[in-house]
């Protein structure tokens, strides 16, 4: 009998600013904010805050200066970000323990199949120990039979969690969240979703597919249906693939616009395609990745239904694939893979 699938997510806690609460120990207990220069009267905003500054109402994104007026007694401290790369590393050695199969899915999280392990449990409460170890820093952990849930799982007891969530738990634990903890809705879908007078991802659930449809189009309609339901098979991208090509570049400045990243996007998938004609390949599936501002990073991949080299037929798949990411977000790197077989 096979075991039934079981994807862990972990996820360092207020990353940045734990790694700079290591070198500065005195600061502990304070509302610390780390963004930019570090300074709260020039432009800029906040990468992330500690717990302390959270309670404040600052978050990520959040302009320095509004943090600033929201909490003047907080400490602003500058981006480092070699320092916080460095500790990623340790963080990631740390998990090539745990499986095989790994998705880096960002500069402080990654998914880890553990279906193999008789206790999974077991892996994440070894894994929150050893990070500890070697780290100095806390970590949360969600265990669950998808990524998508994964995900959710890790976030319900920050910091320093450890979430089991199941199919069953759904309707209890999942649904009572507002719509935009979902992977890929973003501040727009969300706003929009309010509109519709759904506020909740249960909400979300309980809206016939078709109205869905309707609202996003064919594919992210359905995929907002399927998330909701907590259904999600993608699998883990543990690396790009040998046997396909690929192209991606990083944008010279980060940018929300889904219109130009759609334009270079098309631009990838021509070369991507031209590389295929010239190794006289035909594409199965086709990737889209894109990789936020933060670092953090996410792929979706679309079937064709017929191999192919088309131009057209590539270009449109990598539209698919780019129409399931949410909008709103700062967009760093926009990349494609053509996948193909002998
Ligand atoms: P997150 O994991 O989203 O946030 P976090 O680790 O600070 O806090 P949490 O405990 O809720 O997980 O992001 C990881 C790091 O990425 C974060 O420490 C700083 C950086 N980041 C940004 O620079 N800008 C952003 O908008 C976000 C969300 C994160
Ligand atoms: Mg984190």
């Amino acid at each position: 009998m096979s075991r039934p699938r079981r994807i862990l997510h972990v996820d360092m806690d207020a990353f940045f600013a734990a790694v700079e609460l290591k070198r500065h120990p005195e600061l502990r207990g304070r509302p610390v904010v780390v963004g930019g220069r570090g300074d709260p009267q020039s432009r800029g905003v906040v990468s992330t805050a500690t717990y302390e500054a959270r309670a404040f109402g600052i978050h990520s994104g959040m302009a320095l200066r509004l943090a600033w007026r929201l909490c003047p007694q907080a400490v602003f401290l500058p981006v480092d970000f070699d320092t916080y790369a460095r500790e990623s590393e340790r963080f990631k050695a740390v998990l090539q323990q745990f499986s095989q199969t790994i998705e880096d899915a960002g500069i402080d999280e990654a998914y880890l199949d553990v279906s193999d392990a008789p206790d999974p449990a077991a892996v994440g409460r070894a894994i929150k120990q050893q990070v500890q170890a070697s780290t100095g820093l806390t970590c949360s952990v969600g265990i669950a039979p998808n990524k998508l849930l994964a995900k959710l799982a890790s976030d319900l007891q920050k910091p320093d969690g450890l979430t089991l969530l199941d199919e069953k738990d759904i309707p209890a634990r999942v649904w009572p969240l507002p719509a935009g903890k979902l992977l890929g809705v973003g501040p727009k879908t969300e706003a929009r979703l309010i509109e519709m007078g759904v506020a909740t991802i249960g909400e979300l659930a309980a809206l016939p597919v078709e109205t869905l449809v309707e609202h996003f189009g064919e594919a992210r309609g359905r995929y907002l249906h399927e998330a909701a339901h907590g259904r999600d098979d993608s699998p883990l991208i543990t690396h790009w693939e040998p046997k396909s090509v690929g192209r991606e570049v990083t944008f010279e400045h980060d940018t929300a616009d889904m219109t130009q990243v759609a334009r270079t996007l098309f631009e990838l998938a021509e070369e991507a395609t031209d590389a295929l004609r010239a190794e006289a390949k035909l594409a199965r599936r086709v990737t889209v990745k894109l990789r936020y501002a933060n670092f953090e990073t996410h792929t979706h991949t679309i079937s064709l239904p017929d191999p192919g080299d088309q131009h057209g037929v590539i270009r449109q798949a990598a539209l698919e694939g780019l129409a399931r990411f949410g909008e709103g977000r700062k967009v760093r790197l926009v990349g494609v893979r053509l996948e193909f077989s002998d």
